[in-house]
């Protein structure tokens, strides 16, 4: 695997490019630390906190994805891990805010650990959560997972399940990461199909055996999902039978709030609120949802939404100093180049991390505290109503990423090179 005769986007690439808009971009944020200050914000604090927060890029998410139906390549994706991971890179290169790459297996399986963690090494990439899949039969596989994984009936189901998210453990081991991901679709279309209680109880009791063979340094991540594939009965469809369930499975196992994983009206925010509280809160899959799990790119349809996440979020780095529960993209892009969908996302992350920042907690808690209800949305609103683009623009510039990742990619001609280079 020669790394040095692929097309890169070099920092001097980025350089020119910045340099080409510093002076507007300076402008624009003079003039908004000088009215952030007016209003009593400690804009360096906030700069210094918006360049600390960073994203797992999903490997998956650099190739065409996941319609029910069917997905659409464009030239010049990925062929392999290794070229995911150049695109990861890529991602990282222009944000500055993406320096792990989360892995699905067996989808990312590869024989020589030894040499992709080198090559991940060699492109300053490291390894976030590792994703098992007992969610769709592999060839070859000798007990199928139609009845279930972790949670089947069937003894031999669940044997497997867990010995396949034990091997992901084993992998990440050996690539350096430090959590796995599980999510299952095990349950139900009729009702009657599944003993409710027993099919959550044999969850919980893998969900331990897993937690058993964690590394010490590891954490679990269980993902709840009120629907899909099993549309009737889910066995982990909300928080609260994930909160139960990583009590039962062990200290180390905390819930994974992925956004697309709520019905329609769902407070997202009153439910990490809960899990803060619990002390159960593992991380999130950032995407977004008109209606189920659309895994629509991030802040596409509801912004304030996730504003006001971070803003819990921010809220509780604020009382508890050790908080720092991890964030990770997991979303398809089907019409757009994968990668555009990725930098758009981290953008938007940054811009809406940096609003969530400049809420005046302070002036917050005097409203609520004299029930003045308006008063208190309005200062919410405040922060979300600011543009912060400026802020997210100077903080990549800072770490060496481009001002308009986006703008900067397709001056690049990135995806071009690739597809001659990728055939
Ligand atoms: C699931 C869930 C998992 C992801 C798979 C591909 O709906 O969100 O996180 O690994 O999709
Ligand atoms: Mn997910
Ligand atoms: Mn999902």
């Amino acid at each position: 695997m020669m790394a040095d005769r692929k097309f890169r986007i070099g920092s001097d690439r980025i350089a020119a490019h910045n340099r080409a808009g510093a002076k507007a971009l300076d402008e624009d944020f003079r003039a908004l630390a000088r009215a952030l200050k007016r209003r009593g914000v400690d804009v360096e604090a906030v700069m210094r906190r918006l360049a600390a927060f960073q994203v797992a890029v999903p490997s998956w998410g650099t190739r065409s994805g996941g319609t029910r139906f069917g997905t659409f390549d464009i030239p010049g994706l990925p062929r392999d891990i290794f070229e995911k991971l150049d695109d990861a890179a890529t991602v990282h290169a222009l944000t500055g805010a993406t320096p792990k790459v989360s892995l699905h297996l067996p989808w990312d399986h590869t024989d020589d650990p030894a040499t992709l963690k080198r090559y991940a090494r060699k492109l300053g990439l490291g390894f976030d959560a590792m994703n098992s899949n007992t969610f769709q039969d592999q060839p070859g596989q000798v007990v199928s997972f139609r009845h279930g994984s972790l949670a089947a009936a069937g003894r031999d189901a669940r044997e497997q399940a867990i010995a396949h998210n034990l091997a992901v453990i084993e992998a990440g081991r050996a690539l350096g990461s430090k959590a796995i991901t599980v999510w299952i679709g095990d349950g139900a279309n009729a009702p009657g199909q599944m003993d409710l209680t027993a099919s959550f109880e044999r969850y919980a009791a893998s969900l331990k055996k897993v937690h058993a063979a964690l590394p010490p340094d590891w954490t679990m991540f269980i993902e709840y999902k009120p629907f899909e594939p099993a549309f009737y009965y889910t066995v982990l469809a909300d928080w609260g039978s994930a909160l139960m369930a990583s009590q039962e499975a062990g200290p180390r196992c905390r819930v994974l709030v992925d956004l697309g994983h709520h019905l329609p009206g769902t407070n997202i925010e009153a439910i990490v609120a809960r899990l803060i509280r619990a002390g159960r809160l593992g991380g999130f899959h950032l995407n977004d949802n008109a209606y189920a799990d659309d895994d629509l790119t991030a802040a596409s349809i509801a912004p304030y939404r996730l504003f006001r996440i971070f803003h819990e979020l921010v809220l509780a780095g604020g009382r508890e100093k050790r908080f720092k529960p991890a964030y990770m993209i997991d979303q398809s892009h089907n019409f757009q180049d994968p990668l555009e969908g990725l930098l758009q996302t981290v953008m938007e992350m940054q811009a809406i991390w940096a609003k969530a920042l400049l809420v005046d907690h302070a002036r917050l808690a005097e409203y609520q505290d004299a029930d003045d209800a308006v008063a208190a949305e309005m200062t919410l609103k405040d922060a979300f109503h600011t543009d912060t683009r400026p802020l997210a623009a100077m903080a990549r510039v800072v770490a060496g990423g481009a001002a308009d990742p986006v703008a900067a990619y397709r001056a690049s001609g990135y995806r071009v090179a690739k597809a001659r280079e990728r055939g």
